[in-house]
């Protein structure tokens, strides 16, 4: 497993994040386009679940060719990367939006599983304020430092690996718990994971999985230099499918 890739700054462009994209490539296209991101010096930084319930799901190979476009690992990439591994239930991948991975040929379902195994677990991002973290659900430790220096350390045994990440995936107990500590030892965390009716933060904690695949959510782009949500020069004409 990958567990953190880092970034330099961005000195020639913007660096934007988004919560999870779920199949939804058209409407966050729409949504780039309409916000003036420019591909040639912008990033956008993506809180993972590329998969699953939504309409484009198999465009995921296109999207992770994409040489602006970086993702964490989601618990929905997941379900893809072990599927051919025989360590997902059908009826559990079906019940989570997997019908159309089901429906794909075992090399195709191979293939994929092997480009989003390249996904990390958590990105650090270097901007002018400081490092920022991005995971999928949660940093599962107080401090990001401790939690970085542990999925690294390859004296630290397989299991605790495995389960913080899978803390760092699937994790809602911050948000839950409504618990304001934040995360230490980075400027900032980014989240997806649990839909937020609107962006919203926890101390230094943003989460940014505003529900786009869902009925009356919407893509949030939040600009993470500046820790500042994207307002689009020209509203997207429609945000839902
Ligand atoms: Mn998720």
């Amino acid at each position: 497993m990958f567990f953190v890739e880092r970034f330099d700054r961005n000195t020639r462009g913007r660096d934007l994040a988004v919560g999870d994209v779920h199949g939804m490539y058209t409407v966050l296209s729409q949504l780039l386009q309409a916000s003036g991101f420019d591909p040639a010096v912008d990033r956008l930084f993506c809180t993972g679940d590329l998969v699953d319930r939504g309409p484009e799901s198999a465009r995921v190979l296109e999207w992770l060719d994409t040489p602006w476009f970086h993702s964490v690992r989601g618990n929905h990439d997941d379900f893809a990367i072990r599927f051919p591994e025989g360590t997902v239930n059908a009826t559990t991948y079906l019940a989570n939006g997997g019908a159309w991975n089901l429906a794909n040929p075992a090399a195709l379902q191979r293939r994929i599983s092997a480009a989003l195994d390249q996904l990390p677990i958590a990105i650090e991002v270097e901007t002018a304020a400081g490092v920022i973290g991005i995971i999928h659900a949660d940093c599962p430790l107080p401090s990001w430092q401790d939690f970085v220096t542990r999925m690294t350390d390859i004296r630290v045994a397989d299991e605790e690996h495995d389960h913080l990440a899978n803390l760092a995936m699937w994790s809602r107990a911050r948000l839950m718990a409504q618990d304001p500590s934040g995360v230490g030892d980075i400027h900032a965390v980014v989240a997806g994971h649990t839909p937020v009716v609107e962006y919203s933060t926890l101390g230094n904690v943003h989460f940014i999985d505003t529900g786009a695949v869902f009925d009356g959510g919407h893509f949030t782009l939040l600009d993470i230099a500046s820790l500042t949500p994207v307002v689009p020069a020209i509203p997207p004409a429609s945000q839902s499918r």
